[in-house]
């Protein structure tokens, strides 16, 4: 892992300490999703410093199971293309077609390193299962269209505490660790009640801090999510899960307007300077209950 750490640190650190004055130079450090873990087991991600070929990427084992992306750079605009995983490095089928695996229920972490930006909001989206091709029983994730790929929100925090939306601590500002290696964990729970299947896993960081310059962090990876034996009596009797209903489904770009005054927003304006509350653009979260027994659901709180 040291090398990845040391690959992102040396591009954030590049751009900050270089320029001639901190502000503008600051403007040109980005980063980017590096792995993800399910408990104690780590996924390598892609890292677009240090891209693999296409044969390394496919054939690799344990394998990445993250869409490649071609630069830590942000997407500055909601009717970019590549809103929804990013752009990418590889296209099909030179896309991973390696799959973390998951019970409904279970924690996914997202790990970056040396996070820059303090204000915006944070989200988490599931796609529709992957389709099956023929002569197959599970999804295919590599080759889906991620233009026209619907997704749901499963995860969202935004401004958390604060006079303001500029002096306020955002989760994205709590999520920032510049100590040691600088891991950044990012966790949220698969919904309990998710269906089974296979699906992109979709991380959105909006950062906020240029006046009426938003800017998307997206990152995607393929998830190969199983009831299994691992949750006893679990969904007795409706083995197969659910998905959300219509109303919460979205596609990216799409799912945010050129026009949304909470997008294209200067946070530092005399207008935003008492305003204690944020809500996260996008379609509200679908819950996914957790199921607890044969008799009862519940609606846990989401991390
Ligand atoms: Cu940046």
């Amino acid at each position: 892992m040291s090398g990845r750490i040391q690959s992102f640190l040396a591009v954030i650190l590049a751009s900050p300490f270089s320029g001639s004055g901190s502000g503008p130079a600051f403007a040109s450090a980005h980063g980017g999703l590096a792995n993800y873990t399910v408990g104690d087991v780590w996924y390598p991600g892609y890292d677009p410093n240090s891209p693999l070929g296409p044969l390394q990427l496919t054939q690799q084992q344990p394998g990445i199971p993250q869409r490649s992306y071609s630069s830590i750079d942000p997407i500055f605009s909601p009717t970019s293309p590549y809103l929804a995983c990013n752009s990418p490095a590889l296209s099909p089928p030179n896309t991973p077609q390696h799959y973390i695996p998951l019970t409904p229920g279970q924690n996914l972490s997202a790990i970056y390193y040396f996070w820059l930006h303090p204000v915006g909001p944070m989200s988490v989206y599931l796609s529709e299962p992957c389709p099956i091709p023929p002569n197959s029983t599970l999804g295919d994730c590599s080759s889906v269209n991620l233009e026209e790929v619907k997704w749901f929100k499963i995860w969202e925090s935004g401004l958390l505490t604060g006079p303001n939306l500029a002096e306020g601590t955002w989760y994205q500002k709590s999520f920032q660790n510049w100590v040691g290696d600088g891991e950044n964990r990012w966790t949220v729970r698969i919904p309990g009640r998710v269906r089974e299947g296979r699906y992109l896993v979709r991380h959105e960081i909006l950062s906020l801090h240029v006046a009426g310059g938003p800017q998307w962090y997206v990152g995607c990876g393929h998830l190969d999510v199983r009831r299994g034996t691992i949750r006893e009596g679990e969904g007795e009797g409706e083995g197969e899960g659910e998905l959300p209903p219509g109303e919460y489904w979205v596609k990216f770009p799409g799912a945010y307007r050129e026009d949304d005054p909470d997008i294209f927003i200067d946070i530092y304006s005399e207008e935003n300077a008492n305003r204690t509350e944020y809500v996260v653009p996008g379609p509200r979260i679908w819950p996914g209950y957790v199921f607890l027994s044969n008799f009862s659901y519940s609606f846990l709180p989401l991390p």
